[in-house]
């Protein structure tokens, strides 16, 4: 079905296994989207949720962009609107606006730059003006904020409910019965979580950071798909899930069925407004020249 359609199937760490395992691509945002503006395929077949799949129609117009679960939405990139942007921009004029990739296109085609959690920090310290907006992630723009103590960022107040479920309280429970583990978190946990971390950092860091270390067993404080990435990477490493609400419940919408059906009824196909997209795109563009 796949070479029939001359398709290309995308998905994102977080996917279930199985979706993982009949991927030609798998990894974050940032690769992805980076996949998406260069394959040559015609059809992209994206199995992450709505804002990954216009991402992709963004930077390959031309391609046709099947999200093959239409209700995999992200909450977080729901929790601003464009007018809300537009009042928040008007508060602090003059500062600009970086939108993690996590938000629709509206509010990318609104903002200055785009980033996702990989590029982070380099994103922002690459702009020339102190004041900074971010949106819609107040925890990983808290995050950014630490590390980028010369800058001042305004946050928005989103955040991703997944990872916000993970407590300190708790974490430090868990840190007593695996003593010898690693303790890895993502950036969109509160700050008191990732302030108990041996390392912070988005997916593909997470990934690099288990390969490289000597450490043996790790505790990953982000969405489960992680693991089956880590697991059939180093087989002889352990990992644990530090908390069981951590799994998205729009990322496990799609199914090998959902694939199939998308390929076969060529649905749904994503589109994006052309003159948003063809904004959105410059912020897409600015955060690609950075990385
Ligand atoms: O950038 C991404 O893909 C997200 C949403 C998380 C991560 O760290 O990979």
């Amino acid at each position: 079905m796949k070479n029939k359609h001359n398709a290309v199937i995308l998905a994102h760490n977080y996917q279930l296994p199985e979706v993982q395992e009949v991927a030609d691509y798998l990894g974050d945002s940032l690769y992805l989207s980076q996949v998406a503006a260069s394959t040559e395929a015609e059809v992209i077949v994206f199995c992450g949720v709505r804002f990954m799949a216009e991402t992709a129609h963004i930077l390959s117009p031309k391609k046709v962009v099947l999200l093959p679960e239409s209700e995999a939405l992200c909450p977080l990139a729901d929790m601003i609107t464009v007018e809300q942007l537009r009042e928040f921009k008007a508060k602090h004029e003059g500062s600009p606006v970086v939108c993690y990739i996590n938000s629709s296109a509206e509010i990318k085609a609104e903002s200055d730059v785009c980033c996702t959690s990989a590029n982070a920090v380099k994103v922002l310290s690459a702009l020339p003006e102190q004041k900074i907006m971010f949106v819609p992630d107040k925890n990983l723009g808290g995050y950014i904020a630490k590390q980028l103590p010369e800058k001042e960022i305004i946050l928005w107040p989103g955040f991703c409910p997944t990872h916000a479920k993970v407590k300190a309280s708790e974490v430090q429970k868990i840190r007593e019965l695996y003593p010898k583990a690693k303790l890895l978190i993502h950036p969109e946990c509160e700050p008191s979580v990732v302030a108990l971390a041996d390392f912070a950092g988005s997916t593909s860091a997470i990934i690099r950071y288990a390969e490289q270390s000597k450490g043996q067993e790790f505790l990953i404080g982000t969405e489960m798909g992680v693991l089956h990435k880590l697991e059939a990477a180093l087989p002889n490493k352990r990992f644990f899930l530090l908390h069981p609400g951590l799994v998205c419940p729009n990322m496990k919408k799609t199914h090998l069925e959902s694939i199939y059906e998308s390929l076969q009824q060529g649905k749904e196909e994503i589109k994006v407004n052309p003159e948003v997209a063809s904004r959105a795109r410059r912020s897409l563009q600015r955060m690609l020249e950075v990385v």
